[in-house]
């Protein structure tokens, strides 16, 4: 008899300053779009996890909404998410982008980072590295690891793909020996109405730029499998003002149905299939205030407690 394979598998959590580069490296990762990139900050919400394989190892990457100083409830709750997706990993990467620096938000979460580390493994990425020259790296590097005892630096573009590799498989290698914990072929760990939404949310974000909305969600309302192997998709864009609506649906509402049609070609692709998409906005002036629209998203309600 064959000895038994010995099988690895853990939970990774990327945390870091909003834009930083989480879900880009989180979809570099897993190598496949499981987590929606704006250039906009605060754009990921709720933990997002993600499936990468490397050799017997199975890396579940937790992307995280980026951490800042919260304001309102919807801020609280996602940075909540967020800590608490480092507290459940084995081993926590923190993300810094390379032109910015170490800027005040990066010194605060250097403040939290040991009492959320514990004696957990810590590593530094410093993404973006396409930006910078390799002396304002090395110098960077160096500041860094005297502020905090990271276990090991990698410098990185999630974007380009720079260093990707090695970090996947230093990644692989720290996973404790394990079962793993999704079958084979699962990329993500988030229902598909979910994603769905994710998808409309992105491609709303991606259109409307400086008028977007903060105060705006989606939600996958009804879907519905057809005997022909398609499906018909309804999703409610939720905003808070009336104002709002019009943006959202743009001149002779070409704004929405431009985003419908990116949403719904994004949403093919990754089924593989015919989908029915309907987008419907709805203005709803106290959704953030509504505990059913955070579990919607992924969040705890009570986390956005003052
Ligand atoms: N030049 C460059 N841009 C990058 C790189 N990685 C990510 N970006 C860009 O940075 C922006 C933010 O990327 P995201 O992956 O959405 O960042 P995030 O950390 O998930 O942001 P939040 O979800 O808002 O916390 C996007 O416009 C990316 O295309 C990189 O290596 N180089
Ligand atoms: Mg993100």
């Amino acid at each position: 008899m064959a000895p038994a394979m010995t099988t690895r598998a853990g939970f990774v959590a990327l945390i870091g300053e909003p834009n930083a580069g989480k879900s880009t490296l989180t979809n570099h990762l897993v190598g496949a779009k499981v987590s929606i990139v704006t250039h906009k900050v605060q754009t990921t919400r709720a933990r997002i996890r993600g499936v990468a394989l490397e050799g017997d190892s199975q890396i579940v990457l937790v992307d995280t909404p980026g951490l800042f100083k919260p304001r309102r409830r919807l801020d609280r709750a996602m940075v909540a998410a967020a800590w608490g997706g480092a507290a459940d990993a084995e081993v926590i990467v923190l993300l810094i982008e390379a032109h910015r620096g170490v800027t005040k938000g990066v010194e605060t979460i250097l403040d939290h980072l040991p009492e959320v580390a514990r004696n957990r493994p810590v590593a530094l990425a410093i993404n973006k590295i396409d930006k910078v020259s390799s002396d304002v790296l090395l110098g960077l590097t160096q500041d860094m690891n005297e502020r905090f005892p990271f276990v090991e630096t990698f410098m990185i573009s999630a974007e380009k793909g720079y260093g990707v590799a090695d970090l996947k498989t230093w990644l692989a290698g720290m996973m404790p020996e394990s079962p793993w914990l999704y079958p084979e072929d699962q990329i993500a760990d988030l229902p598909m109405r979910m994603i769905a939404a994710e998808m409309t949310r992105e491609k709303l974000t991606l259109r409307l730029h400086q008028e977007l909305p903060y105060q705006l969600t989606v939600e996958t309302e009804h879907w519905e499998e057809r005997p022909d192997g398609s499906a018909r998709v309804d999703q409610i864009v939720y905003v808070a003002r009336d104002g709002h609506k019009g943006i959202v649906l743009g001149k002779k509402g070409e704004t929405i149905k431009a985003v419908s049609q990116a949403a719904r070609a994004e949403l093919e692709e990754f089924l593989g299939r015919k989908i029915h998409l309907f987008l419907q906005v709805k203005v709803r002036p106290n959704w953030l205030e509504e505990s059913e629209r955070y579990s919607e998203m992924g969040l705890d309600f009570k986390d956005g407690n003052a």
